[in-house]
């Protein structure tokens, strides 16, 4: 176990979300929520700590998307970064810095860092094969090309991963592989690119990581390193044949740029520099504790690709945990940006204002931490309005207006303590240190519900009591019981700050009480009697079951729009092109159904009188299947006139009316205008 003592200060990196689409309660529970939790207790305790995050803006994701919007891939990063930086802004996520990879220090500080392990001789150069797009003259990196998985049979896999498995792919492994460019099938041809050896780096990650981390580091992200490690690893290549993202600075690479995987974790040191001239400690005093909040599915590249480069490097400091979360489902499902199933933090925060803490107390209670979990909005309400309504902010609201209806607001004096008085004391004074530990050791949920506890233990003291039976009788006892609450709402303020950091601000708001330390939090007679507070204010407010309707009744539409894209069949391919001649032999009017009847012993023809205009005249038509005889009689039609009649069943049919039909095969009236008269001339 890393002694936290050892650290002069810390470096908190966070995920870099790809700007291809705005942030959802996914990443918010896996890695941002915790990391803020984390950043802010080590600055209440004094400590020297920078909190990085930023956009990853390369990649083929991002190419792909301003290819099928029809814009630049710089457009489509500046729209999401946008986005992303404000909502994290609103949703209280404290960063020193948010940056962006396409930046000018982000690629300066990528392609130096690349420049010296290659002048160090740190990389294998290789000529391989890769899929190459010749209608289009492209190499097919990673997400330009699509086949089926051979794992699972999925005929949408891509050429680095199927989304399906998750198995993780070489363009080379897909069966029928097919360009995303062009959806031709593609040829392989030479390419040059540069290796990072990780088989070299085996024996190094065995002994720093399976020895050196595995007590110290969560068993889900052991497990993974461990299974990776020991199927054997492989030359990893750093290089693409694409044109967006950090240029490969070798002579002879033109079209080249670093695997996206390869600068983005860079992105955390480029991000330090633009905050800070004084970068390099943060990164390279031994004194320095780095830690990488990442999901389940950055485990790879944080624990053993990254420290893999940091340690050909040099003269980096390596990560000291990686606290990875597994994933959150919403309502039972896989959250999935590409079918929207997903509550979106900007959407979030314009639906339910000012009520950032209520999502950071859900998503942290129904943390991801061990396994993945689920968020329910009925959970959501319920942890609303039975925990942080029922349980914390009435609490505080309870010990406040009394105070203020007993003793105008003052803090009453405290007489001689009973033996209640002292149990609670003392059970008070563990929660600090309790909280502190669970913190120190990553598990945020435990720290919230002790957090919790705190307040359950407030309610009890009050309900125990009693307080408002006894002023008449006793107020000396009711000042003891009301200065003792008291502090607990001190208390909590303090170490409820680093997860509900809005509310306590409204609580010291309320108590008239300073922002404290950490450390503050271990006395427990922080209001002085006579201090007075402010108003009581509502903490938290019940959420009703119309506004969590709303939230489900939006996700159901979501359902019901992907289930209806999935049935969608292709429309009919186009037909050759035809002379005008042609079509002007046709002779089609606007006409009127006058009968319609089943003809006997078929099941798909009706025989139908129309009037065209220029006669009455019978007209044998194959939609039955479609309409019944009694509803279509007056309905207004197309028909064509001069089609040699033709005996269908016995009947001679004059003519054909015009249908459309559907991808389903369903048919369906063409009509003419209401204004066309029987007999205009349709062309
Ligand atoms: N953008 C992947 C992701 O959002 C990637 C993280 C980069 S961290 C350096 O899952
Ligand atoms: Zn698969």
């Amino acid at each position: 176990m890393s002694d936290p003592t050892r650290f002069k200060r810390f470096t908190v990196t966070s995920a870099l979300p790809y700007a291809n689409g705005p942030i959802h309660i996914g990443h918010l529970a896996g890695v941002y929520v915790p990391a803020d939790i984390y950043v802010r207790f080590l600055r209440m305790n004094e400590a020297d700590v920078i909190f990085i995050g930023g956009s990853d803006e390369h990649g083929v994701p991002i190419t792909i998307k301003a290819l099928h919007q029809g814009v630049t891939p710089q457009d489509i990063v500046d729209q999401y970064h946008t986005i992303i930086k404000k909502s994290f802004e609103e949703f209280g996520i404290s960063f020193d810095i948010y940056s962006r990879t396409s930046n000018r220090v982000h690629h300066e500080t990528a392609s130096a860092f690349f420049r010296k392990l290659f002048d160090a001789g740190q990389f294998i150069e290789k000529v391989s094969q890769q899929y190459y797009d010749e209608s289009t003259d492209h190499f097919l990196a990673d997400r330009y090309i699509m086949g089926t998985c051979p794992h699972c049979g999925y005929d949408k896999a891509y050429g680095d991963q199927c989304e399906k498995c998750g198995t993780s792919l070489n363009a080379t492994d897909l069966i029928q592989p097919r360009s995303m460019l062009s959806g031709n099938q593609p040829v392989l041809r030479d390419t040059r690119h540069w290796f990072l050896p990780l088989d070299q780096y085996e024996p190094w990650l065995r002994e720093w990581i399976l020895e050196g981390h595995k007590d110290d580091w969560k068993s889900n992200v052991y497990g993974q390193c461990k299974s990776w490690i020991d199927q054997g690893l492989q030359p990893r290549a750093v290089t693409r044949d694409l044109d967006w993202g950090v240029k490969v600075p070798v002579e002879g690479a033109e079209g080249k740029v670093l695997y996206v995987w390869f600068d983005a974790p860079i992105g955390y040191i480029s991000a330090t520099r633009e905050l800070t001239p004084d970068w390099e400690k943060y990164w390279k005093d031994p004194e320095t504790k780095l830690v990488h909040f990442i999901g389940k599915d950055n485990i790879v590249f944080h624990c053993i690709i990254f420290p893999s480069m940091l340690r050909a490097e040099g003269s980096y400091i390596l990560p000291d945990n990686v606290p990875a979360n597994e994933f959150l489902n919403l309502e039972g499902e896989k959250i999935s940006t590409s079918r929207n199933w997903a509550v979106w933090l900007h959407e979030y925060l314009a639906d339910f204002p000012g009520k950032q803490d209520v999502l950071r107390y859900v998503l942290t209670s129904a943390a991801p931490e061990t396994k993945d979990n689920d968020f329910t909005w009925k959970d959501f309400q319920a942890r609303n309005n039975s925990e942080l309504v029922a349980i914390l902010g009435n609490f505080i609201n309870r010990t406040v207006v009394l105070t203020h209806k007993y003793f105008q607001g003052r803090v009453p004096e405290a007489g001689e303590f009973n033996h209640s008085d002292h149990a609670a004391l003392e059970e008070m004074g563990r929660f600090p240190e309790k909280i502190a530990n669970s913190l120190n050791n990553y598990r945020f949920r435990e720290g919230l519900a002790e957090m919790m506890n705190l307040a359950r233990l407030g309610n009890k003291y009050l309900t125990d009591n009693e307080p408002w039976k006894q002023f008449a009788t006793n107020p000396e006892r009711v000042g003891t019981v009301l200065n003792l609450s008291l502090q607990i709402c001190a208390q909590l303020s303090i170490v409820g700050e680093p997860f509900l950091p809005f509310s306590m601000d409204k609580v010291r708001q309320i108590l008239n009480f300073p922002r404290s330390t950490w450390k503050d939090a271990a006395l427990l007679n922080w209001l002085q009697p006579g201090h007075q507070l402010n108003p009581p204010e509502l903490l938290f407010e019940k959420i009703e079951d119309s506004a969590i309707d709303y939230q489900v009744n939006k996700l159901l539409a979501t359902k019901a729009a992907n289930e209806a894209a999935q049935q969608k069949k292709p429309v009919k391919p186009g037909k050759t092109a035809v002379q005008y001649e042609d079509f002007s032999k046709m002779d089609i009017r606007a006409g009127v159904i006058l009968e319609a009847e089943k003809v006997p012993k078929t099941d798909k023809l009706l025989k139908l009188k129309i009037d065209t205009g220029l006669d009455q005249r019978t007209v044998v038509s194959g939609i039955a299947g479609f309409f019944n005889p009694a509803e279509i009689i007056g309905r207004r039609v197309c028909i064509l006139v001069n089609l040699e009649p033709r005996k269908l069943k016995g009947i001679e049919s004059q003519g054909m009316i015009l249908m459309a039909e559907n991808p389903d095969g369903s048919l369906c009236f063409v009509t003419p205008d209401k204004e066309a008269v029987n007999g205009a001339d349709i062309k």
